[in-house]
């Protein structure tokens, strides 16, 4: 497989104005008939170039040129080329090619799921359907006639509007779509099948009427409520907080059960992952909602940022996906609870991010070179672009960020652009000069703040010295200093002091003068700030302004002053982070968990005020993941971090035995249940109480769990008291299991969290459990989400199973990546990224962990997503 360059881009030599596609839809297979409107592009270097279209695996019938069919002498084809040397400066391009969607497992391109035909566009999944410019800067007008048997697939979509339908003699039928807005072809798609509806509508701000449907199969009826009120929360919030409005007079989402990643945005036809569709209290979970919520609104969102204007070429992938991000982020915020929201955000960074970051694909979030595009699909393009997008927020402030955005979707609609035309627009409308802050998008890695502190009693100042600096990541050995906004507070005993800094222009003023956002730019660089009456603690990287690590010696007193009194939900969380870190290094240290009085004093007060947010108690209360603990300690002792993150927890519970009690019976309810902020975080902490408690091995609490587990209506605390179960030695677990499986064996969706939570059991012989549970009836390689439940969770989210000294579950897993490897690609090279990180551990495991890498590198015909990520993580 070769490596693609950004530095090797150029604009296409040809542009499609239109294409008109016909699908014959069959049993056996499908027929494939492509006319395209083709000319020279005026912009082409080279006038003369012939003409290369992309395919991939097709069986091609025919082939003319403005109605002529070409001999074999005309065309030839090498690797995913098909190339035409005299072509005409304006044509007619026709083409027929069969396909085997049945047969197709990658799940990208026209596949079957559930009996029903859907496409998989995105990246480029399209040369897979017909040959044809597929690169997103040749973009295009559709027009899809199909034609299927209309007892087998009544319902029939595509992009656009529906310009006809009508029955055909042999029991087929035919519908054409056509969509008015020009796009590239990775936005396509394609749907038939029997799929029930639920309908809705939804007025425009400017009062266009737009039908909603959501496309599921019978049985699913009833959970299309909560996706359907998002869609209409989304719509009506992308207006009020960008100015944007939706541009057809219909939108479809149609839910499938294999599908490779969340959900697809192809123009008014998303296409979704049953698993970001579907919802309701009983068989979906707290989180399942939420995730509903914000995945509905990501793909709405994407209509302005990625198809109105979308990305010139796959390594502005970041263009739309970290504006989006960061879009549905500021959306769940809002319809939410915003700090939870952040702290949730930060988490999925600091572990999985910062985790690619420091290791061998780590990439900038634009990236020079790739392999295989899939590849970048990655926590990188979506949530540090996503941060890079809030930082250039909070350097504007909203109103300026709004005329940026404004600028950008005016500027470019209807245009394939690069992100260097967002941050210009953003620049334009401001009038803040962004050209240091473009580091963020060439260099990867995270950098690292060291600051500290010093007061001066005499002249009443205090300064905050920073360091910045970036480790190397692979092709980039030096970086220069970026432009950092670290947005900071002193905290004094009694709150907040008042900030009056020592050259005022360099920085960035808030409203109430206690909280400031300084410029950080240079390597190293000092801010003084004078009239300061007492020593403060600082408050530093306030609602994590910026994607890096911080590091300041706080003192244990530092951490309770700003765990208690911050009036930063993130910063106080972060303390808490903080002094827990300290309560499991010291636990690794002593081979014991003598927890720090003031700790517990901390953690008891935090459990009893009510007055708290409850689901920031409960985050207060979880420790450091381990996840995020092996970001932190080097190398990664992977059972000894477990080993004392586990007493930690356990001595905490046995010191606030009463208070968790009494804060779990406080948190019942029987309410019904609503997917509410306030809900949601009652619960979260009545089962984090229930958690801590369990580790008590009390029969008591046993007995809470058992009888949460039978008694509630609920997923959310359901799955909660099932997990406690699994995780303890409590006899009636098995019996828990089985009443599960036996309810919910017809729901596809609860029986993946059935397997998930029995994958992430961190009790031995779990690997045994889920060898055994791939033979299960419920089980099916060939489900991207069963394997995620399963595999994926198995050895990405159970370190102690995982890493069992024998080296066990790397073989494991690089049998199932081997096997992945043939069938579906996309999955093999996600699944596979556990054992990339083989750097960190102990020297014995990454023998273990090198040696599978090799082995799955030897194997003769690895698809180019296996190999790059393989082959990278042994340079
Ligand atoms: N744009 C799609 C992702 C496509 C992934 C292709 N391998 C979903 C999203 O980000 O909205
Ligand atoms: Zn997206």
């Amino acid at each position: 497989p070769s490596t693609i360059f950004l530095s090797d881009y150029r604009v296409p030599d040809f542009l499609i104005d239109s294409t008109h596609l016909q699908f014959e839809l069959g049993e056996d297979s499908t027929s494939v008939c492509s006319v395209l409107a083709m000319r020279r592009n005026p912009d082409a270097a080279e006038q003369g170039a012939p003409l290369k279209l992309h395919g991939t695996e097709l069986e091609l019938i025919s082939l003319a040129i403005d109605g002529r069919q070409l001999s074999d002498a005309e065309w030839s084809q090498s690797g995913e080329e098909l190339i035409i040397d005299n072509v005409p400066s304006s044509f007619s391009l026709s083409c027929e090619t069969r396909l085997r969607p049945q047969e197709n497992t990658s799940l990208e391109g026209l596949y079957k799921s559930s009996g029903m035909f859907c496409t998989q566009c995105e990246a480029e999944g399209f040369r897979k359907i017909t040959y044809y410019l597929d690169r997103p800067d040749v973009m295009s007008v559709f027009t899809v006639e199909i034609i299927a048997d209309k007892e087998r697939y009544p319902v029939l979509l595509s992009n656009g509007n529906l310009m006809s339908s009508e029955e055909q003699a042999s029991g087929k039928s035919k519908t054409v779509w056509h969509d008015p807005f020009p796009k590239p072809a990775y936005l396509f798609a394609l749907v038939a099948g029997k799929l029930a509806v639920v309908d809705d509508q939804f007025v425009t701000m400017n009062g266009r009427c737009v039908d909603l449907k959501i496309y599921v199969e019978e049985k699913d009826l009833d959970k299309c409520d909560h996706a359907m009120l998002s869609l209409k929360n989304a719509m009506r919030w992308d207006e009020e907080v960008y100015g944007r409005e939706y541009d057809l007079d219909i939108f479809n989402i149609v839910a499938v059960d294999d599908f490779n990643m969340g959900a697809m945005e192809n123009k008014s036809l998303n296409i979704f992952n049953t698993s970001c569709v579907l919802a309701k209290p009983e068989t979906t979970t707290d989180a399942g909602f939420q995730r509903v919520e914000g995945v509905v609104a990501h793909e709405y969102f994407h209509n302005w940022s990625g198809n109105r204007v979308t990305c010139r070429d796959w390594f502005q992938l970041s263009l739309k996906e970290g504006f989006t991000v960061f879009r549905d982020a500021a959306f769940s915020s809002d319809m939410g609870s915003p700090t939870v929201k952040r702290v949730e955000d930060v988490t999925l960074l600091r572990t999985a991010q910062f985790a690619e970051d420091a290791g061998p694909m780590a990439h900038p979030i634009r990236p020079d070179s790739f392999i295989e595009i899939s590849n970048f699909y990655t926590v990188t393009i979506y949530e540090k672009g996503a941060e890079v997008v809030r930082m250039i927020h909070t350097l504007l402030g909203p109103e300026l960020f709004r005329k940026g955005s404004d600028l950008y979707f005016d500027r470019h609609d209807g245009q394939a652009v690069t992100c260097e035309d967002f941050v210009l627009a953003m620049e334009d409308a401001s009038g803040i000069d962004l050209q240091q802050f473009r580091n963020w998008y060439s260099q990867a890695g995270t950098p690292q703040l060291m600051v500290s502190g010093v007061y001066d009693e005499q002249t009443k100042t205090y300064t905050l010295s920073v360091k910045q600096s970036c480790p190397a990541t692979p092709g980039q050995p030096q970086k220069a200093p970026y432009h950092i906004p670290l947005a900071v507070a002193l905290i004094g005993e009694a709150g907040q002091l008042p900030l009056n800094l020592d050259g005022v222009e360099a920085d960035i003023e808030t409203a109430d003068n206690t909280e400031r956002v300084l410029n950080v730019s240079l390597a190293e660089q000092d801010f003084v700030f004078k009239d300061v009456e007492e020593e403060p603690v600082p408050s530093l990287l306030r609602g994590f302004s910026a994607p890096v690590k911080l590091v300041f010696d706080y003192s244990r007193a530092q951490l309770l002053r700003l765990m208690r009194n911050d009036s930063d939900g993130f910063c106080r969380w972060d303390a808490s982070q903080h002094l827990g870190l300290l309560e499991i290094k010291s636990a690794i240290a002593t081979q014991a968990a003598l927890l720090e009085p003031e700790y517990i004093d901390v953690c008891r007060d935090i459990l009893a005020d009510t007055s708290l947010d409850a689901a920031m108690v409960a985050l207060m209360l979880q420790l450091p993941s381990e996840a995020y603990l092996a970001e932190i300690i080097h190398p990664v002792d992977v059972h000894g971090i477990h080993l004392a993150r586990e007493s930690v927890r356990k001595a905490l519970a046995n010191a606030l035995k009463d208070e968790l009690m009494a804060c779990y019976s406080r948190c019942q309810s029987n309410e019904e249940y609503a997917a509410t902020a306030e809900q949601i975080a009652r619960r979260s902490l009545k089962n984090t109480a229930l958690s801590f408690l369990m580790l008590l091995q009390e029969d008591r609490f046993t007995q809470l769990a058992v009888s949460q587990f039978d008694t509630s209506s609920n997923m959310t605390d359901r799955l909660a008291a099932l997990s406690c179960l699994v995780n303890s030695d409590a006899e009636y677990k098995a019996e828990a299991l089985q009443l599960f499986y036996q309810q919910w064996q017809h729901e596809p969706l609860v029986i993946n969290q059935w397997f998930q939570v029995q994958a992430m059991c961190h009790l031995p012989g779990t690997l045994k459990t889920v060898k055994e549970l791939m033979s299960h009836p419920a089980f099916d390689i060939r489900n991207p989400n069963k394997v995620r439940a399963l595999i994926g969770a198995f050895c990405g989210q159970n370190g102690v199973n995982f890493h069992s000294e024998d080296g066990a579950a790397y073989r494991f897993l690089a049998d199932q990546v081997l096997l992945l490897n043939r069938s579906n690609p996309q999955i093999a090279s996600r699944l596979l990224v556990p054992l990339t990180k083989w750097r960190k551990y102990l020297p014995a495991a990454q023998k273990l962990m090198y040696a599978e890498l090799e082995r799955i590198l030897s194997e003769p015909e690895l698809s180019s997503d296996v190999y790059e990520v393989v082959s990278k993580s042994l340079q």
